[in-house]
C-alpha cells in the first residue's frame, strides 16, 4: 500500500513520503488520516452554514479540532484510532447536517444539497473499505488534479488549522474557548469543498489562518496563566535525583497538574521533558515538591533517552516516536496521542502510569547538580524591558535574535547551534519551543544583569514573543520590522506552520526559515512569500550572521 504525505520538514527526500512516513507513520493511518480530514471539511459544510443560521452545536466544535490535531505530525499513530474517528464523524455528520437543515427551515429556506465523490459515511466497519476510501482522497490525488501551487496553498491552509488545532484543544481543555475561532474553521474547510481559489484568495486565506491562530495562542495564553500564574524566572534542575520517576512529555499543563496531585505522598519524582520544560516556571506547577526539574532534550532523542530513563513515561502530545521495546511496557499516551499497543490513559487517571513507575527500579543516586534558567514569557520579560530599553540605547545591546522553532532529527539542525554561540557578545538571544535544546545548556552570560538567553516558553509561547516585540516596538516608536530584532526559526511540524502564518499575518518580513523550506510549497508559492516577505533560507551561519547585523 502506498501512501504520500508532505506536512513536515522531514518528509522524504524533501519531496514526499511514500512508501512509509520517516516519522514513523504506516501507510494504513496516513490513507485514513486522508480520510478523516476530507470528512470533516464535508462536516465542514453544515456546521459553518449552520452557524450562519445561528445554530452551533459544541460537539461539533470540539470533534473538528480533535480530529486535526489527531492528523498532526507526530501525535496518532493507531489505525484503530482513526476508524473510531471516522465512525464518530459520521454521526457528527448526521448531526449538523439536521442542525443546518432544521436552523433552514426555521428561517423559511431551502437547504442546500451536497454531494462527495466519496461516500466516506459508509462501510465504517471494514478497514479495508475505509482503506480504498481514504486512498481516493489523498493529497498525491490532489496534486495531480489541481496542480501543485494550488494544491500546496492548500494544504498549507489546512496544516495552519491542524497547528492552531492543538493550541485551541489546549485551552479549551483549561476551559477557555471562543466560538470565533472554529467558525474560522468551519468557513475555511467548507470553503476547501467549493471551486478552488485562485492563488491569491489561498494566501489570503493563509494569512487568515495566521490571525486566527493568534487568537487562539492567546485563548491558550490566557489559560495556561489563568490556571497556573504566570512563569517566572526560574532555575531548573536538569540532572536527575535519586528515587523513582515519572518523565511527563508533550505540551498539556493540564495533564501534568493532575500527575502532580495523584502523585502526592507517593514518593516519586516528576521531571518534565522536551517542550513540557516550561511548566517548571509556573507557580501553580511548580508549587509541587515533587516536581524535581527536566529530563533529557527535544524530541527527537526520545528513544535513546526513555530507555535509559528508570521509571514510568507519559507522552501527552507531540511528539511521539516508535517506542522500543525496552520501554514500551512503561510509556503510556494520553489526549489525542496514540501509538498501537501502547496503553492510553483516560479521564486523566494515572494510576497505570503510577504503579508502572513504582514498578521500575528509579534513579539509584542523584547526579551532580546543574541548572538552567527559565521562564521570561510576557511577563518576566515586560517586567525587565525598561532596563532592555536603556541597554539597547547606551548600546549595551546592540540586536535581538530570535532563535527558535521545533527541532528535528534530519541533519542541518545545528546551524542553530553555531549561530547562538557565533553571535555577538552584546546580542541577546530570545527562544521558544524545542529547537532551543540546540543551545540551552550553553553558558550564555549576561549584559547588566540581564541574561543573554530568554526562554519564551513552548512553541505556543510564541504569543508571548509576539507580545514581547510589540512592546519594545511601542518603546521605540517604530515598527516590529523596524526593530534591531531578527528572527532565524526552525520549523518540523504544523504549530510551526501556524505560527509562520501569524507572524507573516502581523507583517513581520526578513525571516530566516530551516533547515529546509516546505516541501508543500511550490516554487511559485514560494516566489511570492520571497517577494511579499521577503522570507529566505538559512543558509551559511556566518554569511546570515554579518546580513542581520549589517556588517559586511
Ligand atoms: Fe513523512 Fe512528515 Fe508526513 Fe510523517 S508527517 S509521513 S515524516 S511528511
Ligand atoms: Fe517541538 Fe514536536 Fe514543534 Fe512545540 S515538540 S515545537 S517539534
Amino acid at each position: 500500500m502506498n501512501m504520500f504525505c508532505y506536512q513536515c520538514e522531514q518528509t522524504a527526500k524533501g519531496i514526499g513520503c511514500t512508501a512509509f512516513g520517516n516519522c514513523g507513520k504506516d501507510p494504513q493511518t496516513a490513507t485514513l488520516q486522508d480520510l478523516l480530514i476530507y470528512a470533516i471539511k464535508d462536516i465542514s459544510r453544515y456546521a459553518h452554514r449552520a452557524r450562519q443560521l445561528g445554530s452551533i452545536d459544541k460537539s461539533v466544535n470540539v470533534f473538528t479540532v480533535e480530529a486535526l490535531f489527531s492528523t498532526l505530525t507526530n501525535v496518532n499513530f493507531d489505525p484503530v484510532r482513526f476508524q473510531t474517528f471516522l465512525i464518530e464523524a459520521a454521526s457528527l455528520r448526521e448531526r449538523a447536517k439536521s442542525l443546518y437543515e432544521t436552523a433552514s427551515k426555521r428561517k423559511g429556506q431551502t437547504p442546500e444539497q451536497f454531494t462527495c465523490d466519496v461516500q466516506w459515511w459508509t462501510g465504517l466497519g471494514s478497514l479495508d473499505a475505509l482503506l480504498e476510501k481514504g486512498l481516493l482522497v489523498g493529497i498525491q490525488e490532489k496534486i495531480n488534479k489541481l496542480g501543485p501551487d494550488v494544491a500546496g496553498l492548500q494544504e498549507l491552509i489546512v496544516y495552519g488549522l491542524k497547528g492552531a488545532s492543538a493550541y485551541i484543544d489546549h485551552a479549551a481543555i483549561l476551559g477557555k474557548e471562543d466560538d470565533a475561532v472554529y467558525a474560522f474553521i468551519h468557513k475555511t474547510l467548507a470553503r476547501l469543498t467549493q471551486k478552488p481559489a485562485d492563488v491569491g484568495e489561498l494566501f489570503q486565506t493563509a494569512l487568515d489562518t495566521g490571525a486566527m491562530n493568534l487568537k487562539a495562542m492567546e485563548m491558550l495564553d490566557f489559560a495556561n496563566t489563568g490556571a497556573y500564574g504566570h512563569p517566572e524566572p526560574t532555575q531548573v534542575r536538569i540532572t536527575p535525583l535519586k528515587g523513582k520517576c515519572i518523565v511527563v512529555s508533550g505540551h498539556d499543563l493540564k495533564d501534568l497538574e493532575e500527575l502532580l496531585k495523584q502523585t502526592q505522598g507517593k514518593n516519586i519524582n516528576v521531571y518534565t521533558h522536551g517542550e513540557m520544560l516550561p511548566c517548571n516556571a509556573y507557580p501553580g506547577l511548580k508549587k509541587y515538591r515533587r516536581l524535581v526539574g527536566n529530563f533529557g532534550g527535544a524530541w527527537q532523542d526520545q528513544r535513546i533517552e526513555f530507555d535509559r530513563f528508570p521509571g514510568a513515561i507519559l507522552m501527552t502530545t507531540n511528539c511521539l516516536q516508535k517506542p522500543k521495546d525496552t520501554y514500551k511496557s512503561r510509556i503510556f499516551t494520553s489526549g489525542l496521542v496514540g501509538w498501537p499497543d501502547v496503553t492510553h490513559i483516560t479521564n486523566r487517571d494515572f494510576t497505570p502510569v503510577i504503579n508502572a513507575a513504582l514498578a521500575a527500579p528509579g534513579f539509584t543516586e542523584d547526579e551532580p547538580e546543574k541548572f538552567i534558567t527559565i521562564g521570561f514569557a510576557r511577563n518576566a520579560a515586560l517586567a525587565v524591558a525598561p532596563k532592555i530599553i536603556d541597554l539597547v540605547k547606551k548600546g549595551k545591546i546592540r540586536r535581538f535574535f530570535l532563535i527558535g522553532g521545533c527541532d528535528g532529527a534530519k541533519p542541518g539542525r545545528n546551524y542553530y547551534t553555531d549561530f547562538a554561540q557565533k553571535l555577538p557578545r552584546d546580542c541577546v538571544i530570545l527562544t521558544l519551543a524545542c529547537g532551543k535544546y540546540r543551545f540551552n545548556k550553553l553558558d550564555f552570560g549576561s549584559i547588566d544583569g540581564i541574561p543573554r538567553l530568554l526562554d519564551c516558553g513552548q512553541c505556543n509561547d510564541a504569543y508571548s514573543a509576539v507580545q514581547i516585540a510589540l512592546a519594545l516596538a511601542q518603546a521605540f516608536n517604530c515598527g516590529v520590522n523596524d526593530l534591531p530584532l531578527s528572527l532565524v526559526l526552525s520549523w518540523y511540524e504544523q504549530k510551526a506552520v501556524a505560527i509562520l502564518l501569524t507572524l507573516l499575518h502581523l507583517g513581520i518580513k526578513n525571516i530566516k526559515l530551516g533547515p529546509t523550506l516546505p516541501a508543500f510549497l511550490s516554487k511559485n508559492a514560494l516566489d511570492v512569500l520571497v517577494e511579499k516577505f521577503s522570507i529566505s533560507p538559512v543558509g551559511d551561519v556566518d554569511k546570515d550572521m554579518k546580513d542581520m547585523l549589517g556588517v559586511s
